[in-house]
């Protein structure tokens, strides 16, 4: 190639050099124009509120609403608890005051109010009556037993009419209920009698009576009892109808006074197969704590205890 064709082709790639720069240089600047297009739309439309982000900004607030009726709920929940919490206060108080007001007549009742252990406990046989302390066995077979007499231990029953009337001793240890006290529980419903022996040698026997109840003051709390059952043998049937008797009072069918001779007090008729007031360890005839069916008249027992339980019948 000469010199002259070599310069053509030289001018000719500079022109095309040129021209290609060119065409970048325009459309650099067609995208700088689009771009702020572009961007004067965005402002536009932000402007107008159709953008995203504006939708994104409502919702964002919208959540901010929600997150405040969340909280005001939340402040209501916490409300709403407190209040519960008072309620349930309060109604515990109810239901321990209608406890403490609850005023069970026998044992029994008191084992329904959810008392279960062998204890001393309070009972109002009638209404309007001060409330008295019973011993209650809440172990014997069903339990609910309210004990209307007790010997443990060496203890003095040979007391006088009065004593007798309204009861004496520690229901933990040795006592007698009282005849008024007894009558009030079995006049108002039917009772069963369960009395329960155990010997020196701690042999242990029970005689039990369907029905047993004790007359008011005028009857001299006459004894009514029957339908026995048990392994101890029947010593108080013989006694049913017969008026209770004390040292200073002689009701018995005796010339002479029953509970003066055999140191005791109870329903003698002419005199007795059952002595459980006797005098304790007493191994006399007929003077200590008998049952005559079981350890007859000479045997004076080292436990006894006798129990009443309403019966359904
Ligand atoms: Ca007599």
């Amino acid at each position: 190639m000469e010199l002259k064709d070599l310069t053509l082709v030289l001018a000719i790639l500079c022109v095309t050099t040129d021209a290609i720069d060119h065409y970048t240089v325009v459309n650099i600047h067609n995208g700088y124009n689009k771009r702020k297009a572009i961007e004067k739309d965005y402002t536009t439309t932000i402007i107008q509120g159709n953008h995203p982000f504006d939708l994104i900004g409502n919702l964002t607030s919208n959540l901010d609403a929600y997150e405040t009726r969340f909280e005001n709920l939340v402040d209501k929940l916490e409300n709403v608890t407190v209040k519960l919490d008072i309620c349930e206060a309060k109604l515990d108080q109810i239901l321990r005051s209608i406890d403490g007001n609850a005023r069970p007549r026998d044992c029994n009742e008191v084992q329904n109010l959810g008392y279960t252990r062998t204890g001393v406990y309070t009972i109002y046989p009638k209404p309007g009556v001060k409330g008295f302390q019973v011993r209650c066995d809440m172990d014997t077979t069903t339990g609910g037993w309210t004990v209307i007499q007790r010997r443990v231990s060496p203890s003095n029953f040979f007391r006088t009419w009065d004593e007798y009337k309204s009861g004496f001793g520690d229901a933990n240890e040795n006592y007698w209920l009282g005849n008024q006290a007894i009558h009030m529980i079995t006049f108002q419903g039917k009772y069963k009698l369960r009395v329960d022996l155990t010997s020196f040698e701690n042999e242990t026997a029970y005689a039990e009576y369907g029905s047993f109840s004790v007359g008011d003051s005028k009857s001299n709390y006459t004894l009514v009892v029957g339908g026995y059952t048990g392994n101890a043998g029947d010593s108080l049937s013989e006694l049913n109808h017969r008026m209770f008797s004390t040292k200073d009072r002689d009701n018995d069918k005796w010339a002479n006074n029953c509970a003066q001779s055999f140191t005791g007090a109870w329903w003698y008729k002419d005199c007795h197969l059952s002595n459980l007031n006797g005098d304790y360890g007493n191994k006399n005839f007929g003077k200590g704590i008998n049952w005559y069916t079981w350890k007859g008249h000479y045997t004076s027992l080292k436990i006894t205890e006798m129990k009443i339980l309403p019966t359904n019948e």
